[in-house]
C-alpha cells in the first residue's frame, strides 16, 4: 500500500548535527522515495495549525516555543507502508521508552525534544502535508 507523509526533523536534530544520519535511515528504505526536502524556520502560524490537536495541554506552550526554537527539515517521504515506518523508525514518543535502533532511541534526551515528527494515519498525512506542502499535492 503506497502511502505519502510528512516528516518533520525537529530543530533539536538540526542543532546537533543529525540531519544526515535520520535522512539517511529514511533514504535507506529501498521501497521509500524522499518527495520534498527543505530546511526551513516555522512561523506561529504554521506552528497553531500542525499542533492544534494539543492545544491546552500542558506540554502546548513548551512544545511550540521549541519547534520554533530554530530550523526543521521538512520532508516529503513516499512509499510502501511509509506512514507506520517512519514511525517506527522514530520510535515511542519519550525517548525513555524507544529502543536502541530506533532515532529516539538512540540520540532522544527528554520527551519534548524528541528529534523527529512523522504523520500518524493518512487523515494527519493528508492535513500536515496540506499546510507544510500547500500546492504541491
Ligand atoms: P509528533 O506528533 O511530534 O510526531 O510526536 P508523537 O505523535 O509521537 O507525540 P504527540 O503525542 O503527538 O506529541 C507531540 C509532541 O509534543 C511533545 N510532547 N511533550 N509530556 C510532554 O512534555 C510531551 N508530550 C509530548 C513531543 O515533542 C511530541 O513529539
Ligand atoms: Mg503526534
Amino acid at each position: 500500500m503506497s502511502q505519502r507523509t510528512l516528516v518533520l526533523l525537529k530543530p533539536d536534530a538540526v542543532r546537533r548535527g543529525l540531519i544526515g544520519e535520520i535522512v539517511g535511515r529514511i533514504e535507506r528504505k529501498a521501497e521509500w522515495t524522499i518527495q520534498a526536502l527543505e530546511l526551513r524556520t516555522l512561523s506561529q502560524d504554521t506552528l497553531e495549525q500542525h499542533y492544534g490537536e494539543h492545544q491546552g495541554k500542558p506540554f502546548y506552550e513548551p512544545l511550540m516555543e521549541f519547534m520554533a526554537s530554530g530550523p526543521v527539515v521538512a520532508l516529503v517521504v513516499d512509499g510502501e507502508r511509509v506512514i507506520e515506518g517512519v514511525r517506527a523508525l522514530a520510535g515511542p514518543t519519550d525517548p525513555i521508552a524507544a529502543a536502541p535502533g530506533s532515532i529516539r532511541g538512540d540520540f532522544g534526551t527528554i520527551v519534548r525534544e524528541n528529534l523527529i515528527h512523522a504523520s500518524d494515519s493518512e487523515e494527519s498525512a493528508a492535513r500536515e502535508l496540506k499546510i507544510f506542502f500547500p500546492g504541491l499535492f
